[in-house]
């Protein structure tokens, strides 16, 4: 496609409401989102230069100290979704509790959970980081706005997306009718469809996990792993290559790009608290976002999106990628 066929995030989601119903409100806000990660993007590019990439005086909920732009990127999604009526409440990683925008929330009203900015200990490097965003519509009134009525399971999600400020600006959004993706135009500030219908290969010969927690991992795991390492030679009959970026974005990106797997496993050391990846604002979208393009997104026997919430900063494991090998790794969980 030339760059005038490249259509707007506006003109695309236009088209996906008259083609699957989307919602305007739905698409107010995912604007909303989307001139938050503009803004974030311009943020960390200039970040050299207004002194801002390295870390605060602060640690957040997670006891992780906070970047000052991981509080900036906070800072921008609050601001811009707060903006539409429907957002009944805003939970991030950053912040230690529920943010409620309305005291008697509605049916229909969305409850949008979001990681301002995931991979932060990757600023100072110049490696790419993301934005991670899910939303969720409410079944019913609320009688209350007790926390515990956020915690909803993500395969209830209606939208789930990412931004990823690498070599180039994307967002990654899906409605629950497949994956598009989206490229940040600098000068007209517009995001342009320039990866559409994006899928994940079934196959592939590329995992990527952080090798250097071999010794904590459990068997279904230490077996994958060790298989994909003896290659041709090993019961996998081929070679595979390995990657690690420790920013999920640019792996989940990779992933959607090209295939493969990206693992995040409970282990002997990170077991009592479940894991390193949050559910709500980390697991669910990436999970939801992979499903719908072909791929698998595990807990390690049993799916990440059936996985019934029980806390807000609640930690899982984190299996996806593609769906031949996400189903190899359940099997041995399984077995
Ligand atoms: P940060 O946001 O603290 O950089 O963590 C990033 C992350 O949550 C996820 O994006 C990476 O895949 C993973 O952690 C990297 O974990 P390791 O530091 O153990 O490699």
């Amino acid at each position: 496609m030339t760059k005038s066929e490249h259509i707007t995030f506006r003109q695309f989601m236009l088209q996906e409401h008259r083609r699957v119903g989307v919602t305007k409100d739905l698409i107010f806000l995912l604007e909303d989102i989307a001139t938050a990660c503009r803004i974030i993007s311009h943020q960390i590019r200039s970040g050299a230069f207004s002194g801002t990439l390295g870390a605060t005086e602060d640690t957040n909920v997670q006891g992780e100290t906070q970047k000052q732009l991981d509080v900036i990127a906070n800072d921008q999604f609050m601001l811009h979704c707060a903006n539409t009526s429907r957002v009944a409440a805003l939970v991030s990683e950053e912040l230690d509790n529920v943010v409620w925008q309305k005291d008697a929330p509605k049916k229909g009203d969305y409850i949008v959970y979001f990681d301002p900015l995931d991979g932060s200990s990757n600023l100072e490097l110049n490696i790419s980081v993301g934005s991670i965003f899910s939303i969720v519509e409410l079944e019913e009134d609320l009688s209350s706005t007790d926390d515990a009525a956020v915690l909803i399971a993500g395969q209830k999600q209606v939208c789930a997306g990412y931004a990823l400020y690498g070599p180039s600006t994307s967002l990654v959004v899906t409605t629950g009718d497949g994956v598009n993706g989206f490229t940040h135009l600098n000068g007209t500030g517009e995001f342009l469809l320039t990866f559409p219908n994006m899928t994940v290969p079934a196959a592939t010969n590329e995992f990527a996990i952080n090798a250097s927690r071999q010794k904590y991992w459990y068997p279904p795991v230490a077996r994958y792993v060790d298989e994909c390492l003896h290659g041709s030679d090993g019961p996998r009959g081929k070679n595979f290559n390995m990657r690690w970026v420790a920013s999920m974005v640019a792996e989940v990106h990779r992933i959607l790009t090209r295939g493969g797997v990206f693992l995040y496993p409970v282990d002997t050391q990170n077991a009592d608290m479940g894991g390193r990846l949050r559910l709500l604002y980390e697991a669910n979208p990436m999970g939801f976002i992979i499903e719908q393009a072909g791929g698998k997104a595990s807990v390690g026997g049993s799916r990440i999106l059936d996985v019934a919430p029980s806390d807000l900063h609640q930690r899982v494991p984190v299996l996806l990628g593609s769906s031949e090998e996400i189903d190899l790794l359940d099997d041995y969980h399984n077995s």
